[in-house]
């Protein structure tokens, strides 16, 4: 990407001098750029909401953002996406959260709209956890599609969610903390909930002891637990599924505590039989025998032989979290589902939808791993989205619409996209195919990438288990440690079977959908070290998942929001410019005002141009066609010719770049708005 623009010293001081005066919002061509704050802004509220329904106030804002999608929605009968993005930390989920608010205020009425907005803590609960970078970061991506019937009120939405970071459960790492939900439920539960569930104090769990981290500055975790099991009495989760889904989270962090006892010199063990055991057993509803027998060994067929393996200490602990991380992940999917339930369309989905798209920015850390590698891919995708919908088609249609421009280059991604997803040779397949072979290691998969992708421009090899890809945004290492394992992402099938076979009614629901899916995937023969279960590997998954939201979001007209994040302390009124400056390359934001300065965004046709403004012309043009009509128009307000150019079928029009303007709708049809008005006011 180019380094230096013209207008990058106008955006960047812009941007600037705006948030030292509390604007958090600015206008970058059609995108709307907000920097966090990292305070309470006056901003926000039934005060601001009413001046932008009114139109009283147009400065840029996620409410003219939403306002925008709303009307457009009404207007041309076509679905709206607002799709936020944004490092860790920029904003992205506060200011989704600020999106759902005003459509919920504007499209109210029948009290979903009540219900939507309570889906947020619940989420965050179990899918937010306090990290280096973000105290509430989102650990998953989530699209919310926000249905309207035919009179413009929210009739229902659904909700999906990618790519839970599981392994946070088992693991994370110093000064971050595991789910919330874990220390709210601990904080929060009331006594006989506590009693029920054996709940410790959080300090006593292994899982959530590994970080030495408890709680968050300003954070009351028992108050959290209040709002959060308020919000899942109003999605409708019974307050008998709710002990159900407590006692799975209770279950998770007893798990941890499980441990071993070494039976032979060959380092096999069985569980050890105490609290920790005993309580898992009796949470999950199942008995001390079964859960050693699912922790301890592992059946297999080998030619087609039943056998029986004792495990070893690491097979057992790797047994015992991945039960762990696939009964929480299983419990967040779970709950989606439940949410989706409560707040179905079902038949009375007659209107439109706004989705808002709130999902993970590109990330480059010092060690990349596997969550960075499905992560960046999914930005490679929602780049090129991008990029086609603000360049490509911009392009397009000045082209057909025959009128003078110089092209604009912009940073085509289509390179990268193939590195990842060609097949066979790329990085997926070749994950996949080594995600296949028993023997194969990280440090085989590295070299395998090395072997058939030297020659890729987007791709370099790194030493050991290291390779580097070229993405748009910048070029990441990653370190192929724990690739394999992640994407095969394994839950035995004597782990599913102990679900299965439990008492309790939420470990079964887990169990037959787990049972669904490795049923829906391609069926791998029963090898002695392999898997006994095979399912879709999570790169796989994720790609196709990848693929619905990208097909999704093609039938919706677009809305962009940038988040960014002006510095990495958390903190108010520090504004890092080299740290702002990288932000808005990486999303592209500087080539959309580059091409906005240098293109004319507004556009109308002939006939609509002629219909709506023709009668403020002195003379009669009645019997004149559209065109001539539209250009007589212009010439009588003396426009500027630089400001616009007339196509085959349509006018098009310059805007302001960086700018405060709302609406990318340029001087020239403010000017003739007003004059319409003043117009049709005196004539009444
Ligand atoms: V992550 O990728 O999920 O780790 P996000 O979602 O981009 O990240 P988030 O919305 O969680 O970031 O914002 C981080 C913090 O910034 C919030 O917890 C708020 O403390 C702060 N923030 C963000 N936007 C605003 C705002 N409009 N007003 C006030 C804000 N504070
Ligand atoms: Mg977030």
């Amino acid at each position: 990407m180019q380094l230096s623009y013209l207008s990058e010293p106008s955006v960047l001081y812009n941007l600037q001098y705006r948030y030292s005066q509390d604007m958090i919002y600015t206008k970058a061509g059609p995108v709307l750029v907000a920097v966090n704050p990292f305070k309470n802004v006056s901003l926000y509220g039934t005060e601001y909401i009413d001046a932008y329904r009114n139109k009283t106030m147009d400065s840029p804002h996620v409410y003219a953002i939403a306002d925008a999608a709303l009307r457009e929605m009404k207007r041309d009968e076509v679905n709206q996406s607002i799709i936020i993005s944004g490092e860790s930390g920029a904003g992205k989920t506060e200011t989704a959260k600020i999106a759902m608010q005003y459509l919920a205020s504007l499209g109210g009425g029948s009290g979903i709209e009540y219900e939507i907005l309570q889906t947020n803590p619940i989420l965050e609960a179990f899918g937010n956890a306090k990290t280096l970078r973000n105290d509430n970061s989102s650990r998953f991506g989530k699209l919310i599609e926000i249905h309207f019937s035919t009179t413009g009120r929210i009739c229902g939405a659904m909700i999906q969610t990618f790519l839970l970071e599981k392994s946070r459960v088992v693991q994370c790492a110093v000064g971050e903390r595991s789910y919330h939900i874990f220390y709210q439920l601990c904080a929060g539960a009331p006594a006989s909930l506590r009693e029920k569930l054996n709940l410790k104090k959080v300090d006593e769990f292994k899982y959530l002891k590994q970080s030495c981290c408890y709680s968050i500055a300003g954070v009351d975790d028992a108050q959290m637990f209040r709002t959060v099991t308020e919000a899942m009495n109003i999605v409708h989760i019974s307050k008998e599924d709710q002990e159900s889904v407590f006692a799975m989270v209770s279950a998770v962090l007893w798990l941890g505590d499980v441990s071993f006892t070494v039976i032979d010199n060959e380092n096999h063990v069985e569980i050890i039989v105490d609290e920790a055991s005993e309580t898992v057993a009796e949470l999950l509803g199942c008995s001390i025998e079964d859960l050693n027998l699912a922790l301890s060994k592992r059946h297999m067929k080998v030619n087609n032989e039943n056998i029986v393996q004792k495990l070893t200490l690491a097979q057992a602990t790797d047994t015992r979290d991945a039960l762990a991380k696939s009964v929480y992940a299983s419990l967040f999917e779970w709950l989606v589902e439940q949410i989706n339930k409560s707040l179905s369309v079902g038949k009375r989905r007659t209107g439109r939808s706004i989705s808002i798209l709130d999902i993970y920015g590109f990330e480059s850390f010092d060690k990349n791993s596997f969550e960075q590698f499905c992560i960046n891919y999914a930005n490679e995708r929602l780049q090129q989205h991008f990029n086609r919908h603000l360049f490509k088609l911009e392009q397009e249609e000045y082209v057909e619409d025959g009128i003078d421009w110089a092209k604009v280059d912009f940073e085509d991604n289509q390179d990268c996209l193939n590195l990842f997803e060609k097949k066979p040779l790329g990085l997926l397949s070749l994950l996949d195919e080594e995600s296949t072979f028993p023997n194969a290691t990280d440090l085989t998969f590295a070299n395998k990438l090395k072997q058939h992708l030297n020659s890729n421009s987007c791709f370099r090899g790194e030493r050991g288990k290291a390779f580097a890809v070229r993405h748009y945004a910048g070029e990441v290492v990653y370190d192929s440690s724990g690739f394999l394992e992640k994407n095969r992402d394994l839950l035995h099938m004597d782990s599913i079977q102990l679900l299965a076979k439990c008492k309790s009614s939420l470990p079964q629901t887990f169990a037959s959908k787990m049972l669904a899916q490795s049923d829906n995937s391609i069926s791998v023969p029963y090898r002695s070290s392999a898997a006994d279960s095979q399912k879709l590997s999570v790169a796989m998954k994720f790609k196709g998942q990848l693929f619905q939201l990208m097909q999704r979001l093609e039938s919706t007209t677009p809305h962009f929001i940038r988040c960014i994040k002006p510095n990495n302390l958390q903190l108010p009124a520090i504004y890092e410019q080299g740290l702002v400056l990288q932000q808005l390359k990486c999303c592209g934001v500087l080539e959309v005002v580059r091409i906005s300065r240098s293109g004319y965004p507004t556009r109308m046709t002939h006939q609509k141009f002629a219909r709506r403004y023709g009668f403020l012309l002195l003379e009669d043009v009645a019997s004149q066609d559209p065109l001539s009509v539209s250009v007589a128009i212009l010439h009588q307000f003396n426009i500027l010719p630089e400001m616009y150019q007339v196509g085959y079928t349509k006018l098009f029009f310059r805007t302001g770049q960086v700018s405060d303007s709302i609406y990318p709708i340029c001087c020239i049809i403010t000017t003739l708005e007003c004059k319409a008005v003043v117009f049709s006011t005196c004539s009444q």
